[in-house]
C-alpha cells in the first residue's frame, strides 16, 4: 500500500453503500463460517477495496463505515441482522490493515465523504472516492476521482470529470440536479413518471440548471414537462437531499499499525475466506515479523537499470572518513541493490553515478545535504531528490519531534519493530562500518517512510511547502556550503590577540583594585571577592551560591556601579569574543575558507540554523562584532562582498496577514514604515522623526505585535507603565486590524494545538493548554511570533531558491556565500555589480506577492562589515 511513489493518493471510501451493495448482490447463503453464519459482505466489501487498493495503490485510505448505536451492542439500527452481524468483522481486518476508519450516521455518510475529500484535497493529492452512493459524482473534479465496481471480480471503472459528462451527460455540478429529476431508488428519492436520464440531462443542458427550469417550467413542450409540472414538489424535496454538503468531521484516530500475519490469520481461523485470507497475506508487507527481509539483493548497478527509471527508489549512501562515496544501497519494497564502491567495476560505478546524477530519476534520502556535498568533493553529483525524509519530519513536527531515521521509523513504520529502527540508528551511527545489511535496510525504510511521509504531509497541507521550499532549497544550499566564505585569517589571529590582551589588562586592573591576583574566570572566587571581600548585595541564589552569570554581574553592576564588576564584564566580553574567534579560526578550512552548515530542521519557526561554527550569531551592533565581520573578505578573483536584506519584512508580512488598512496604508505612501508610526506616535512631522523616536516605534510596532503587555513595553522602552498603556491604546487605536489579527492567532492556535506561516508551515504549541499560567503565557508569545518570523523563513527561502535559479541562468560568476536570517551575502566578481544588484532587486521583491510589496536594502563593500548600515 506504501509502494506507490506517484505523490500522494488517498482513498476514501464510502462504506455504507458499499456495504449495501456487497450484501444484497450475493446471496446471504452463498459465502458462510464452518458455523454456518453468513460472511457474504466481509466477501463482496474487502474484496471490492482490495480491488481498488491494488489497483490505484494509494498511500492512504479512509473508510466510512455506519455508526453503532449506543444502546445495542455494536448494532448499527436499520441494518438486516445478517449484515450487522458482519460488520465486527470488516471492522476488526480493516483496522488489522492499518486503515483508518471515519464513523458516521449512515443516512450522512456520503456528507462524511464530501467532508473528507475537502479536508484531505492538497497541491500534488490525487484523491479517488469509492463507494455506490449515486451522489457521490458531484464530488468529482480533475483531482478528485469517482471508483465504482460492479461488484467483486468485475473491473474497476474511475470516472473523472469527462466521463461523468460522458456517462451522464451533465458535469458533476449538475450531478445532484440530474438525481433530483430522475430520483434514485437506492438512496429511495422518487422519480418523475415519465422523464428519463436523457430527458433530464437535455434539459439542464438546454436550462443550465435546475433552478433555471423550474423558473421556466412552463416553456417545456411535451408530455415530460406536463409531468414535470405536476410533480415539481417531489423534485424539490430530491434536491433537499441529492446534493451533498460538508459537515464537522470527527478528530480523526491515528493510523492503526498493521497486524501481523499471526494476528491476521487469527481473525480468519472460523472465517472461511480462504481466498480473501491469503490475498490479504500476500498484500502484507513481506516483513511483519522478520524485519529488513529482502527478497530480492542484487548488485545495484543492475538493480537500477530494471528498477531505477520508473519508480521512487530509497537510497542510503556511507562515506568513508574522506567523504568518499563507500558503498550505496538502493531499495523499493522488498528488493533492493548493493554496490561496495571499493571492489566495483568501472562501468558499474559509471552507471550508478549516472543514476544518481540524473534528475530524472526520483530518490529518496534522509537528510541528503550531507550527501549532496559529500559527493560534490568527489566530483559526483547527485539530482532528483524527490523525498528527504529527515526534512518531511522536520515539517511535521518541527522542533521536538527527532529526525533521526531509527526513531521516524518506530513512529511512522508501526508495522517494523522499535529495535530494528533502533539497531539500524546505531549501526549507521557507529564508528564501524555498518555491514550490508543494515544500509540495505536503512534505504528500504527511506523508501517506505517517504510513502508515508508524503500522505502525512498532503494531509497537513504541507506538501507544496515541502517540495516547492525545502527539497528545492537543498542543491541551493548544497552549493552555499561548498562554496564558504572566505576569511583573512591574519586578521583573526590579530583579533584573537587583542581580546587576549584585554581579557588580560581586565585581570590585571581587577587584581590592582584588591591589592591581590585573582582569576577572574572562576566563579568560586568571584563570588568569594564579590559577596565577602567587596560585601556586594546577593544576586540570585544558585545550587552553588550565588549567581555570577552575565546578566547577574550587569544588574548588579547597574545598581553598585563598582569599578570591580566593570573590569569582570570586561573579562568576560572579551572571553566569550575570543571564544568566538577561536571557533572561527579552526573552522578555516584548506581553501582558506569557513564552510558552515545551513541546517533546515533544527528551529520550531523555520528558519535556517548555521552551525559548526554559527556564523548568524556574530553580534550585528558592536564594535567587536564589526571587527570580526572585517576579516570576512571576497576571495582571489572577486572585487567585494554585497548584502541584499529585506527591509522591514516581518511589518509587511503583519500587513498582509492582518489586511490592516491603516498599516498597508503606511506601507502604500512610500514614507518608511518606522518613521511614519514615530511621526503619528510622537505628533511630529515624518521628517523631524528623530533616531531615537524611529527606534522607540520600531521597538513599540514588534514588542505589541510579539505580544508584550504594557508592562513589558514600559521595560523595553525605559519608560513608565502608564505611558506604555498610552502608546499601546494608541497603536491599536490607528492599527485596529493588527488587535484583531493577534487576537485571532492566539484563539486559532488554543483551538487547533498548532499556528500557520504563510505557506502552511506549522508549528504545534501544546504548552498552550498547559496548566503551568508561565509556559502557557510563553506559548501563547510563541504562536503570535511564530507565523509572522516562520513567515519571514518561507519568503528568504522563496528567495534563495529564485536567487540561486536566477544565477545559474544568467552569465554571472557572483555566487551566493551565506544567509543571516533576512539578509543574503554574495561575493562579487569584477564588473557584475550592476547587473547582480538588479538580479537581486527582481529576484527578491517577487519571492511571493503580498498586499504590500517588499523591498531589499543592497549595500557592497571590501569585507562583509563594510555592507552594514
Ligand atoms: N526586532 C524586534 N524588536 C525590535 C527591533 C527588531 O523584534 N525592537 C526584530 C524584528 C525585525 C528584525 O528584528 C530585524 O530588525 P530591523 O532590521 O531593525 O527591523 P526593520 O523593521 O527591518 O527596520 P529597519 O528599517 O530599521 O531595518
Ligand atoms: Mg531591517
Amino acid at each position: 500500500m506504501s509502494e506507490t511513489s506517484e505523490g500522494a493518493g488517498v482513498l476514501i471510501v464510502e462504506g455504507v453503500s458499499l456495504l449495501d451493495r456487497a450484501f444484497n448482490s450475493v446471496a446471504v447463503t452463498s459465502f458462510a463460517t464452518r458455523a454456518g453464519e453468513p460472511v457474504n459482505a466481509v466477501h463482496g466489501f474487502l474484496t471490492v477495496l482490495l480491488d481498488a487498493i491494488d489497483a490505484r495503490s494509494p498511500t492512504r485510505v479512509v473508510v466510512v463505515l455506519p455508526e453503532c448505536d449506543d444502546a445495542g451492542a455494536g448494532q448499527v439500527t436499520g441494518l438486516p441482522a445478517e449484515l450487522n452481524a458482519q460488520l465486527p468483522v470488516i471492522r476488526n481486518i480493516l483496522t488489522a490493515l492499518g486503515i483508518t476508519i471515519v464513523e458516521a450516521d449512515a443516512a450522512a455518510a456520503g456528507d462524511v465523504v464530501a467532508s473528507l475529500t475537502v479536508r484531505e484535497t492538497g497541491p500534488g493529492v490525487r484523491i479517488r472516492v469509492l463507494g455506490a452512493d449515486a451522489r457521490l459524482a458531484q464530488l468529482v473534479t480533475d483531482e478528485i476521482n469517482l471508483l465504482r465496481s460492479n461488484g467483486p471480480g468485475s473491473a474497476l471503472v474511475e470516472l473523472g470529470p469527462a466521463r461523468i459528462r460522458e456517462r451522464y451527460g451533465v458535469t458533476p455540478e449538475r450531478h445532484a440536479d440530474l438525481v433530483a429529476l430522475c430520483g434514485d431508488p437506492a438512496l429511495q428519492l422518487p422519480s418523475v413518471p415519465g422523464v428519463g436520464a436523457k430527458t433530464a440531462a437535455r434539459w439542464l443542458r438546454e436550462f443550465g440548471d435546475l433552478d433555471a427550469i423550474l423558473a421556466r417550467v412552463d416553456d417545456i413542450a411535451g408530455r415530460g414537462g406536463a409531468s414535470l409540472r405536476a410533480h415539481l414538489d417531489t423534485v424539490r424535496a430530491n434536491r433537499e437531499r441529492s446534493a451533498l454538503t460538508t459537515v464537522d468531521l470527527p478528530a480523526e484516530h491515528q493510523r492503526p499499525p498493521r497486524a501481523s500475519r499471526g494476528e491476521i490469520d487469527e481473525i480468519f481461523t472460523d472465517l472461511g475466506l480462504p481466498q480473501l485470507h491469503s490475498r490479504i497475506l500476500d498484500g502484507l508487507p513481506d516483513t511483519s515479523g522478520d524485519d529488513g527481509q529482502i527478497t530480492e539483493l542484487r548488485d545495484a548497478a543492475g538493480w537500477l537499470t530494471e528498477h531505477g527509471y520508473s519508480r521512487r527508489v530509497g537510497v542510503a549512501a556511507e562515506f568513508g572518513p574522506h567523504g568518499d562515496l563507500t558503498a550505496i544501497a538502493v531499495a523499493v519494497h522488498n528488493t533492493a541493490g548493493y554496490l561496495d564502491l571499493a571492489t566495483a567495476t568501472e562501468t558499474d560505478r559509471a552507471s550508478v553515478a549516472a543514476w544518481l546524477a540524473n534528475p530524472d530519476t526520483r530518490k529518496a534520502l534522509h537528510d541528503a545535504k550531507p550527501a549532496i556535498r559529500a559527493l560534490r568533493r568527489h566530483g559526483w553529483a547527485l539530482h532528483g531528490v524527490d523525498a528527504d525524509t529527515a526534512l518531511a519530519a522536520y515539517l511535521l513536527a518541527p522542533g521536538d519531534g527527532s529526525c533521526r531515521l531509527g526513531d521516524l521509523a518506530a513512529r511512522y513504520l508501526p508495522h517494523r519493530s522499535a529495535e530494528a529502527g533502533a539497531a539500524l540508528e546505531n549501526s549507521l551511527l557507529g564508528a564501524h562500518r555498518p555491514p550490508a545489511e543494515t544500509l540495505v535496510a536503512a534505504a528500504r525504510h527511506v523508501a517506505e517512510l517517504g510513502d508515508v511521509l508524503d500522505a502525512e504531509l498532503a494531509r497537513t497541507g504541507m506538501l507544496q511547502l515541502y517540495r516547492t521550499v525545502e527539497l528545492a532549497l537543498l542543491p541551493v544550499l548544497g552549493d552555499v556550503e561548498a562554496i564558504g566564505v572566505a576569511v583573512d585569517r591574519d586578521k583573526l589571529q590579530e583579533l584573537r590577540s587583542d581580546f587576549t590582551g584585554t581579557a588580560a589588562r581586565a585581570t590585571t586592573a581587577a587584581g590592582e583594585l584588591l591589592g591581590e591576583p585573582v582569576n577572574l574566570g572562576s566563579a568560586k572566587q568571584l563570588q568569594t571577592t564579590l559577596f565577602q571581600t567587596l560585601e556586594m548585595p546577593a544576586t540570585r541564589a544558585t545550587r552553588t551560591g550565588h549567581s555570577t552569570d552575565a546578566a547577574a554581574l550587569k544588574s548588579l553592576y547597574d545598581r553598585t556601579g563598582h569599578p570591580f564588576l566593570r573590569h569582570v564584564l570586561d573579562h568576560r566580553e572579551a572571553t566569550k569574543l575570543r571564544g568566538v574567534v577561536d571557533t572561527l579560526l579552526k573552522a578555516i578550512d584548506s581553501d582558506g575558507r569557513i564552510h558552515t552548515t545551513l541546517t533546515q530542521t533544527v528551529t520550531a519557526t523555520g528558519r535556517l540554523s548555521s552551525i559548526n561554527p554559527n556564523l548568524q550569531n556574530i553580534p550585528v551592533r558592536s564594535t567587536a562584532g564589526r571587527r570580526i565581520r572585517e576579516s570576512f573578505t571576497p576571495a582571489t578573483g572577486f572585487d567585494t562582498i554585497m548584502s541584499a536584506d529585506y527591509s522591514q519584512i516581518e511589518m509587511r508580512i503583519m500587513a498582509h496577514l492582518s489586511g490592516d488598512p491603516a498599516l498597508i496604508a503606511a506601507f502604500e505612501s512610500g514614507e518608511d514604515l518606522h518613521r511614519y508610526v514615530a511621526a503619528e506616535a510622537f505628533a511630529v512631522a515624518p521628517a523631524d522623526v528623530t533616531n531615537e523616536q524611529r527606534r522607540r516605534a520600531k521597538a513599540i510596532s514588534y514588542g505589541l505585535a510579539y505580544g508584550l503587555t504594557a508592562r513589558g513595553l514600559a521595560g523595553q522602552l525605559g519608560i513608565g507603565v502608564n505611558e506604555a498603556r498610552q502608546h499601546r491604546a494608541a497603536y491599536f487605536h490607528r492599527f485596529g486590524g493588527v488587535r484583531d489579527y493577534l487576537q485571532s492567532v492566539a484563539e486559532q492556535a488554543r483551538t487547533t494545538g498548532y499556528t500557520e506561516t504563510l505557506l502552511g508551515r506549522r508549528r504545534y504549541l501544546p504548552d498552550l493548554s498547559s496548566a503551568n499560567p508561565t509556559r502557557a503565557d510563553a506559548a501563547e508569545r510563541a504562536a503570535l511570533n511564530a507565523p509572522i518570523q516562520g513567515s519571514a523563513a518561507d519568503i528568504i527561502k522563496l528567495a534563495m531558491r529564485d536567487v540561486a535559479a536566477a544565477l545559474n541562468r544568467s552569465d554571472l560568476r557572483s555566487r551566493m556565500i551565506l544567509q543571516i536570517h533576512d539578509e543574503l551575502l554574495f561575493e562579487v566578481a569584477p564588473g557584475e555589480h550592476d547587473q547582480l544588484a538588479r538580479l537581486l532587486q527582481t529576484a527578491m521583491t517577487t519571492a511571493i506577492t503580498l498586499s504590500v510589496p517588499l523591498d531589499i536594502d543592497i549595500r557592497h563593500g571590501t569585507t562583509w562589515a563594510a555592507t552594514a548600515h
